[in-house]
């Protein structure tokens, strides 16, 4: 039956090896065994000729990414050895736990997959690879179920594949992988990633130096268009904004410094992207793995961040480990239930459980989210209680003074003109854009303002900043460094002063300018008063 599949030269091929034809790689592109300068080697990009435009397109669409040139590559292209010079010459403690790795996986590309598996074990230490666990998440690909297992049978490492029963998502499907290994530490990888040179020794180490310690390697991007290699930065780290999407930031001084400049050195993130991480096993069991109530994919990351962190934990991203990931632009896949749904949920489910009262930004700022059932999350509000876990402010004070969220606050809500009735308003303007001022409308949105204990006036990422008299009041990035972005607020007085300039926020001379501008503070001029309201969440239980 298997025969059938494929074309005549691969079934003659099929009559001179020792397999069965379904053992056969099932799309005939994708290559064992590299040439030294075959496509893609040394994590070149492969640009695809013109002719081959039209396959390229309709090849793409498949898994969001560029899966003829991924083809074209040896399933063990070589990579270059990306680390920094000081992690060549580390020495790793003897001693090191074994790893299992878990990739979970939907529907992804042969080459990937096996790209993935190939690259953990042609550079990982033999005697720190327990087993790789291979968790299929219900995918719909033929190729991905008996030739997958007769294919990594022959592999010289034990892999394992592993099937959900039915659709799962990446958490429970997870949990299934964690639950089926062995190894003392478990490793995560998502199902398209390259390991480079000396990627696992230092996770390793770190791990087991303090077993309540979470590692994440440097994440390089392969490129989705040509698969290119290119080295991650060591300057940014994990942080999260008011919608809870995960962003990367720059390091702050104060990592520098701890770090004492030594770059080679784990540094702390205050959350990871979530998809490449090892952690202790007995940890992971301790700190209550995922949480299961979640399902498809979003929000374990932070969630996992948060938990870490708040419970006593480290997150460290080890900058002398390097491994690669392929970025794409879009989901290839479905959500069942809907992708706004089962995000929202998932976000509810760890704001609910992990922030407190900081929470209300999340929901002030996507208010629709209110609506979103999260189900019973009684099990991780115990566990949080078990634990004896810390405060979200202290995690914002001590762990990620930097954040977007800020750890203490005088209000959120809007900036209202006290004599007019209008709001301070994004207008729906991005960032280096003016502020501008419109009714208030008291549905938040545009006009949702914290005034942080930095003394900010902030919206998500953005800050109020002013760089001459007069203004213009400019939406700029929050830079930390007070300068042009530092207000003072008077509540008796109710002026808000511009530090640097020492004028006042005024509302606009002539009616028809949408836009406030600064004058000389006159504590008489109505048009000079604003009132900072915290607005109410509602149905927030
Ligand atoms: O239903 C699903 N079942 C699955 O098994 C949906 C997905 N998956 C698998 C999928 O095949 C892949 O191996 O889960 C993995 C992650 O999904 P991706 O690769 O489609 O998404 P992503 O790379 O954008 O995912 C990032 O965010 C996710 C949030 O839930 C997870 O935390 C991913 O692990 C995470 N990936 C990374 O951190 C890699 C770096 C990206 C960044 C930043
Ligand atoms: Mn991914």
């Amino acid at each position: 039956m298997c025969i059938t599949k494929f074309p005549t030269f691969l079934l003659v091929l099929y009559f001179l090896l020792p397999v069965n034809s379904c053992d056969v790689v099932p799309t005939a592109l994708p290559k064992f065994g590299f040439t030294a300068n075959g496509p893609g080697e040394m994590g070149k990009p492969v640009i695809i000729p013109k002719e081959k435009e039209k396959e390229k397109q309709e090849k793409f669409k498949i898994n969001q990414f560029n899966l003829l040139a991924s083809e074209m590559i040896a399933l063990n292209r070589s990579l270059p050895d990306v680390r920094m010079d000081g992690c060549k010459s580390k020495d790793y403690l003897k001693d090191l736990p074994k790893t299992s790795v878990v990739i979970v996986f939907h529907n992804e590309a042969w080459s990937t997959l096996l790209r993935t598996v190939h690259s953990i074990i042609n550079r990982s230490p033999r005697h720190l690879l327990e087993e790789i666990i291979l968790v299929d998440d219900a995918s719909e690909r033929d190729f991905l179920g008996k030739p997958l297992e007769n294919y990594v049978r022959k592999l010289p490492v034990l892999v394992r594949v592993v099937r959900m029963e039915k659709r799962s998502g990446l958490i429970r499907a997870r949990l299934k992988g964690a639950a089926t290994s062995t190894g003392q530490v478990i490793t995560f990888l998502d199902a398209h990633c390259e390991c480079t040179q000396g990627w696992l020794e230092p996770l390793l180490h770190e791990i087991a130096k303090d077993k309540t310690t979470v590692v994440c390697p440097i994440i390089d991007v392969i490129s989705d268009e040509t698969f290119e290699f290119m080295v991650g930065s060591d300057m940014t780290y994990g942080g999260f904004n008011w919608k809870l999407n995960f962003r990367w930031y720059p390091v702050p001084q104060r990592e520098m410094d701890r770090r004492k400049g030594d770059r080679t050195l784990p540094l702390r993130s205050p959350t990871m992207a979530g998809g490449l991480f090892a952690i202790d096993r007995d940890y992971f069991t301790r700190l209550g793995t995922y949480d299961a109530g979640m399902d498809i994919w979003g929000g374990e990351n932070l969630e996992m961040s948060f938990r870490i962190w708040q419970c006593g934990g480290t997150l460290l991203i080890v900058t002398c480990s390097h491994v690669g990931h392929v970025f794409r632009k879009a989901t290839p896949y479905t959500f069942p239930g809907g992708t706004g749904q089962i995000i929202n949920k998932n976000n509810r489910r760890l704001a609910e459980v992990w922030m407190d009262s900081f929470k209300n930004f999340f929901y002030i700022i996507t208010p629709g989210v209110l609506k979103q059932e999260y189900g019973d999350i009684s099990e991780r509000q115990k566990l949080r209680e078990r634990l004896q876990c810390k405060s979200f402010k202290w995690y914002l004070e001590n762990i990620y003074p930097d954040s977007q969220i800020p750890g203490s606050y005088l209000s959120l809500g809007e900036v209202r003109n006290q004599e007019s009735g209008v709001c301070l308003d994004t207008m729906g303007r991005k960032e280096n854009d003016k502020v501008g001022i419109f009714s208030c409308h008291g549905m938040g949105g545009n006009q949702v303002w914290a005034f942080t204990g930095n003394k900010e006036i902030r919206c998500d990422d953005i800050c109020l900043d002013v760089t001459k008299h007069g203004g213009p009041v400019m939406m700029i990035k929050c830079h930390h460094m007070k300068g042009n972005q530092l207000w003072e607020y008077d509540s008796d007085t109710h002026l808000l002063k511009h530090t640097n300039t020492q004028q006042c926020m005024d509302r606009p001379k002539d009616s028809s300018s949408q836009l406030p501008t600064l004058n000389d503070c006159d504590s008489n001029k109505a048009s000079q008063k604003w009132l900072l309201k915290s607005m109410d969440v509602p149905g927030t239980r």
